[in-house]
């Protein structure tokens, strides 16, 4: 299979990102619901996907109180300053797939702070959830890809930071 990165989600991406933090995060959880099965991490010859790297992050994020864990999340997708935030930013887009997908099974394992039962999405969420879920599986990878590209701080873009060091 091949993955186009064209802008055909563009519209998506956009509505996607229009979210309050936690409604990405609660839609995120869903779109993994409906993609959960088909994802194969194991994929042979799997492009740029690095499984230590992705692996090594998550192992960091597992290590972290259930707090800590929820604002880590909703800091990769505010793009906050912080050290993992510049690791998460240094990998390939397909090694941050990776990495969300391990943070989704940990939700399931209940090693990462689960998801909780009686969280409802917005409308707009709820409405994009249904486009995402007309897109076929590729599309569906191409959508998610340009979602948690911009997440967490690119190292090569942002200057050092004078007051935390990093
Ligand atoms: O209390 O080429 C709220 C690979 C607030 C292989 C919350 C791949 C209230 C190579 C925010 C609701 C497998 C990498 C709490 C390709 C509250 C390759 C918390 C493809 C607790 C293509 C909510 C990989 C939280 C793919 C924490 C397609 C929500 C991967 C967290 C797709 C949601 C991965 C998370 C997906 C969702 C991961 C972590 C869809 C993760 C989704």
């Amino acid at each position: 299979m091949t993955y186009t990165t064209t802008n055909a989600n563009n519209s998506l991406v956009q509505a996607f990102q229009k979210l309050d933090v936690d409604q990405q995060l609660a839609l995120f959880w869903y779109i993994y619901t409906e993609m959960g099965d088909s994802i194969t991490p194991a994929a042979p010859g799997a492009s740029t996907v690095s499984p230590q790297v992705a692996q090594s992050l998550y192992d960091q994020v597992e290590k972290m109180s259930s707090e800590e864990q929820l604002e880590l999340q909703r800091d990769l997708i505010k793009q906050k300053n912080s050290l993992i935030a510049r690791e998460y930013g240094a990998m390939s887009d397909t090694t941050k797939l990776l990495f969300w997908y391990l943070l989704a099974q940990g939700m399931e394992k209940m090693t990462i702070v689960p998801f909780p039962q009686n969280y409802k999405l917005v409308s707009e969420a709820e409405q994009l959830l249904n486009e995402v879920k007309k897109l076929d599986f590729g599309q569906q990878i191409t959508f998610f890809r340009d979602i948690v590209a911009p997440m967490g701080v690119d190292p090569n873009a942002v200057p050092h930071d004078q007051e935390s060091g990093l």
